[in-house]
Parts: structure tokens; sequence; C-alpha cells
């Protein structure tokens, strides 16, 4: 397979469309091509799924500018090991197409599967790691300033070097991995700021930055057109999609032509305004429990209460029935449900094969994307995982007043609400 590109198109590589291509055009013209490097990053194992989509947004924005001057591949690393799956099932080396369109995600930067990668380079093998950290000193004159150096390694890092002298650590499972060469760099950078360094400060072909959650977005927040793009298209799999698209209309009585959600199949030529989207007749309310318990103690309601401000919002938008997810325990959920008698509360509840198949992160997705089509939603505290149904919401074209909103805790009518972030095109 040729590695080389033209500055303009990548194109899917082969039958098994291994990279996917940033401008969905066939790659004929080889004219004055570059050979194309390979952008691998990890994040921190303690961060939990819908976080690392947001540090996702950071890398791909990073290869997009990459991608202007130089043809960057940004390889997709594997799912797993994730501290909130606890269903006992095999959930390492998860791939992301087990959960994203591949294709939706080509649409901005080209990306691949680390098993793609590991064929088209021929071997398991990373040049060179990054590994970012803090600075030792902390901020200079306790000011935060762009900075970035190759410095001593600061704390523990799971890397360890075998007898041949090659860097061994976790990589996403993938137990053949080696890198030849292991830094440290502290950074306080936004991402796009790592394009210098990664096109004069070295030439690995490969290049990985682990830790990659270090990077913040800067310029290039959930204010800029740049943050909303990568996230538009980070599209979930058409399977999980139709899966709960299925279940909203046998539980919910909810369709997209009903609802107003219809999705163009690309979502680059998709723009909605607020209010365009009416939503299914079913209010739906992501509640966070477990860790939060005592995480978040002060923010999270009893049962009881959250049950009172489900009814509240019930009455308001005249709706009989609720959808709920929730990482709660089948008790806690069924105490909820004794709450509120008098309206449907309904739930997903995957089969085996389902859960099988999708794992812990797909039934979170299909969870995700009832609670992205209700006519109201209520999140939870802080929570990335209510943050990104907020923006699946937004970009669907809902009201930001039936989106933007959240659980108070205990006893408070009123609390403040989630930042009302809006999509830009
Ligand atoms: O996604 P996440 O980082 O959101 O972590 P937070 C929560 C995980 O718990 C999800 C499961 O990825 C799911 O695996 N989960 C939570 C759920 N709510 C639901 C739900 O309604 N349905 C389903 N199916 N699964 C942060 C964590 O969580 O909270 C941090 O990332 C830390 O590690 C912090 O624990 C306190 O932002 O809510």
């Amino acid at each position: 397979v040729c590695l080389c590109v033209t500055r303009t198109s990548l194109q899917r590589e082969d039958a098994d469309g291994i990279v996917y291509s940033a401008d969905g055009k066939d790659t004929t013209a080889f004219g004055s091509a570059k050979p194309m490097r390979f952008l691998l990053y990890d994040v921190n194992p303690g961060e939990g799924f819908n976080l690392r989509r947001d540090v996702y947004i950071r890398v791909a924005n990073l290869v997009k500018f990459l991608n202007e001057d130089e043809p960057w591949t940004l390889v997709l690393p594997p799912w797993g090991r994730l501290y909130h799956w606890k269903s006992n099932i095999d959930q390492i080396k998860v791939p992301w197409g087990t959960f994203f369109d591949l294709e939706s995600l080509g649409r901005h930067v080209p990306v691949m599967e680390y098993k793609d990668f590991i064929k088209m380079s021929g071997g398991a093998v990373i040049e060179e790691v990054y590994y970012l950290q803090r600075y030792k000193e902390g901020w200079k004159d306790g000011k935060w300033e762009e900075r970035m150096d190759i410095r001593d390694c600061l704390d523990q890092n799971y890397y360890h070097k075998d007898e041949e002298g090659a860097w061994r650590g976790w990589f996403w499972g993938y137990e053949e991995t080696k890198a030849k060469k292991l830094q440290c760099l502290s950074v306080q950078a936004q991402a796009s700021s790592m394009k210098p360094f990664l096109m004069h400060n070295t030439t690995a072909r490969s290049v990985m930055l682990d830790r990659a959650e270090e990077l913040i977005h800067g310029a290039y927040s959930e204010w800029s057109i740049e943050w909303w793009t990568a996230r538009r298209s980070m599209r979930f799999s058409k399977q999980l999609r139709d899966i709960a698209d299925k279940f909203r209309e046998q539980e919910l009585d909810s369709t997209d032509e009903k609802d107003r959600t219809v999705l163009l199949e690309d979502w680059t030529k998709m723009r909605r305004k607020h209010g365009d989207a009416l939503g299914g007749p079913y209010l739906s309310i992501h509640l966070r429990r477990r860790d939060y318990l005592y995480a978040h103690k002060e923010e999270v309601p009893s049962l009881l209460y959250a049950a009172e401000q489900i009814k509240s919002g019930l009455e308001k938008h005249k709706l009989k029935t609720v959808f709920v997810a929730t990482d709660a325990p089948k008790e806690e959920f069924e105490e909820l449900k004794g709450y509120l008698q008098g309206y449907k509360v309904v739930k997903y509840t995957p089969t085996k094969e389902v859960l099988e198949s999708f794992k812990d992160g797909g039934i979170a997705i299909i969870d995700q994307w009832i609670c992205a089509h209700a006519r109201v939603f209520i999140g939870s505290y802080v929570s990335t995982f209510s943050f990104r149904i907020q923006e699946e919401r937004e970009i669907l074209g809902f009201s930001q007043d039936v989106t933007y909103r959240r659980f108070c805790p205990d006893g408070q009518l009123t609390c403040e609400q989630p930042s009302k972030w809006v999509v830009k095109y």
C-alpha cells in the first residue's frame, strides 16, 4: 500500500476502508506527494468515555491544522479498560467503528483504526511517544502562558524498557506494540500549538501523544466553529442509532418525521436552527448516580427529589412519559419509578447480544441518543455524559430552554444551570 498522498485529498487506501478520507474524493493524482505521517494519542486511564470524546476533538483539530501543510492521519485509540464499564464481558481493543461512524469522522480529518495502522505500517511499532505532563515548577510567576519543553519524567508512568531497549506500555491492550523512543514533554499549550512541534521538532512517521488531555482547546473551544465542526463529525455508528431509533418508535411513539429530527447522512450538509426540532412526546433525564453520590454529593438530589423535578417537568410540558438514562443500580431505578406512579417510566435494557456486540459504551450511546430526541431533557450537574447529550440536541436544532437544564439538589427550586453553547457553522 502506498503511504504517499497528495496534500489535499486523502482517501480510503483499500477495500477495507483503512483510511477514512477528509474530503471523500478519489486520490488519483500523486504529483507532489509527501509521505503520510500518523498521529496516535491516549488519555489518562482514569478518564471516562465522554471526556475522552472531548479530547478527541482537540486532537482531531490538531490533525486538521497539520493537514493544511502536510498529510497526517489520526490513528484512533482503541477503547477499553474504562473505570465505568463494569459488565462482565470482553471490553478491550474495542475499535472506534463500534461506537462511531468512521465515514463521518473522516469527513473532518483522515482517520484510521489502530489495527489498520499496524497493517499499514508493517508492524505494531510507534516511532516516538511523547508523554505529556505538567511543569514541575508550576506556572511561571503565577501566570499561565504557552510553553513546551522536553523534561525529565515527573510522575511514574506505565512505560518500561524491554531487554531490546524498546518501550513497552499499555498501548490499548495490544501487547505486541512497542515504541522506539519515549520522552516526557512538559506542556502548557493548546492542542493546535503542537503543530509546529510535530512538523519541525520530529521527523518520525508515527508519533504518539500520551496524556493528550493535557492539551487544552484554547482558541478552538466550544465558542469556535472548529470545535463544533469536529463535534458534528462525531456521529454515532449507524447500527447504534438504528437500535435507539427502533426503541423510540416502539416504546416512546417517537419518529424523526413526527419529531422533526430527520438526520442527513452527511453531517456537513446539516444546519439546524433553534426550534427546528420538536422531539418525541417524552421527557428524558440523565440521572448520574454511583460515584457522583460522593464525588458531587452537594449537588446530587435524592431519588425522591429527582422525582419531584421530573413530575414538574412532565406537567409543565404536558407529557406523560419519562425516559430514564442512569448508571444507577436496578433498585434505585425501581425506587425512582415508585415515586412516579401515574406516569410511564421507560428505561432501555439491552439484550445479551446487543450488550456483547456494543459493550457498555454502546449502551450508554443508545441512552444518549434516546435522551437527545426527547421534547425536554434534564441532565446531571457537570456530567460530561449530560453535556454530550446537550450538544447532540443543539446539533439537532432544539430550543435551548428544553436542553440546558439540570437536576437541582434537595430543597432547591432553582440552581445554577449548565452553560448554553450555541452550535457554530
Ligand atoms: O462518560 P463519563 O465520563 O461521564 O463517565 P461523567 C460516566 C460513565 O458511566 C459513562 C456510565 O461513560 C457510562 O459508562 N454511565 C453514566 C451511564 N450514566 C449513564 C447512563 O445514563 N446510561 C448508561 N448506559 N451508562 C465523570 C467521570 O463522569 O465523573 C470521571 O468521567 C469521574 O471519571 C467523574 O468519575 C466523577 O462526566 O458523568
